[in-house]
């Protein structure tokens, strides 16, 4: 489990113990694009989330296996969305992390993390 993982599950148990509707209020990140684990025998054209509310992302990096960021083009403006997306700058061959914070609909600080690799 990573940290942003651990972060994640102690959010939505206080969502859970604080009741009264609010783990229904709670933003939740349902997928990604390229998925967690995979792996692609190309760059991707686009870096995407798909959250069960809007969740308003505050930071996105993605990282190579080394701690070097590539540069990722934001075309949301910090609103909240749904559906984010992020356009990479060119990737070569090798293991990629997407790290991510932002604020749920219900005002909870949320963050996670995804990984991928591309292979020749
Ligand atoms: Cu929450």
């Amino acid at each position: 489990m990573t940290a942003g993982n651990q972060l994640l599950a102690a959010c939505l148990a206080g969502c859970i113990i604080a009741g009264s509707g609010a783990a229904l209020a709670h933003s939740k990140k349902e997928s990604t694009m390229p998925a967690d684990g995979a792996v692609l025998d190309a760059a991707p054209s686009v870096i995407a989330m798909t959250f069960d509310q809007p969740m308003r992302l505050t930071l996105i990096r993605l990282v190579t296996s080394d701690g070097a960021e590539v540069e990722l083009t934001r075309t949301d403006g910090m609103a909240p969305l749904t559906e984010f997306e992020a356009a990479p700058a060119e990737m070569g061959p090798g293991a990629y992390t997407i790290e991510w914070r932002g604020l749920a609909s219900d005002g909870h600080p949320m963050d996670g993390s995804f990984s991928f690799r591309i292979v020749e």
